[in-house]
């Protein structure tokens, strides 16, 4: 394989950056990495939207270059090492990778209304008028914009949510459907599609929201992954102890909201 400077600007807790550390990992390759604060609202320094317009994370350069979507630069990472264990096994699968991906962004949407319903809504709330209206103007992209403010002013009863609650009740049976029929999700090998789909299975497992699926195949899928070197390397040492408390806490305040929502 040639070699590739790699930097990787990204979230400790963010589940698009955990995607793109896990593929760094199950590849062997290094990096530079740039952490930012989503909290203090490192997406919106000026710098960072010269390489990032969008304002999220993870940003990758190549050499230089600007590789921007966690999916897409998952799959420019397995590119550069073709010929790894790894990327053949996922190569293998291509036919299934886009299905996969599509579902995994939307499994983000919906990850992202319920993290920000059940942990970031109260701080959100209890900022001045004017820093709120502040972080939702700062949003580049305005549904995501418009999705933050009801889910902020209208809590667990919000559009956002009740859209994230139906796509779990789409992706979840899926996932289950996968796990029962084969060891990894595209087959007897791990691709791609697992790296993909396994932070929002993790962070919905961290907020204590395991309940949703209830064991089984998908909870054994979860567990394997969890014990692959590759999850200790790219999550277990890198999200802090304290966020990990902060979601068991409060997943536990908004479970009994958020289970009066299912039907
Ligand atoms: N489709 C993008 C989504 C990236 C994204 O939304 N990242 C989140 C973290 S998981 C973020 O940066 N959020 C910034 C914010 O909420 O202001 C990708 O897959 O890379």
């Amino acid at each position: 394989m040639a070699h590739h400077r790699l930097t990787l600007y990204h979230s400790l807790t963010s589940v698009c950056s955990q995607k793109v550390r896990l593929t760094l990992a199950e590849l062997g390759m290094g990096f530079e990495s740039r952490v930012l604060d989503l909290k203090k609202g490192d997406q919106f320094a000026p710098d960072y939207l010269k390489l990032n317009p969008n304002a999220v994370v993870p940003t990758l350069l190549v050499d230089g270059h600007v590789v921007l979507q966690s999916n897409t630069i998952m799959q420019h990472l397995c590119a550069l090492d073709p010929q790894h264990p790894f990327s053949s096994a996922t190569a293998d699968h291509a036919g299934a990778c886009p299905l996969w991906f599509e579902r995994a962004a939307r499994f983000h949407i919906a990850i992202h209304a319920i993290t920000y319903v059940s942990v970031n809504r109260k701080k959100l709330l209890a900022l001045p008028t004017e820093q709120l209206e502040q972080r939702f103007r700062n949003i580049p992209d305005p549904v995501r914009s418009v999705k933050l403010r009801q889910i902020v002013e209208d809590g667990f009863e919000s559009a956002p949510v009740s859209a994230a609650l139906e796509t779990l009740g789409d992706i979840l049976p899926q996932l289950q459907k996968a796990t029962r029929t084969s060891r990894w999700l595209t087959g007897d090998h791990l691709t791609l599609v697992d790296l993909a789909m396994f932070p929002f299975v993790h962070r919905l497992h961290l907020l204590g929201f395991d309940q949703l699926w209830a064991g089984g195949d998908l909870t054994s899928w979860h567990r394997d992954m969890m014990q692959r070197p590759g999850f200790q390397t790219a999550i277990a040492a890198v999200v802090p102890p304290s966020a990990i408390e902060n979601f068991a806490a409060a997943g536990q305040l908004a479970w009994p909201q958020l289970r009066a929502r299912l039907h």
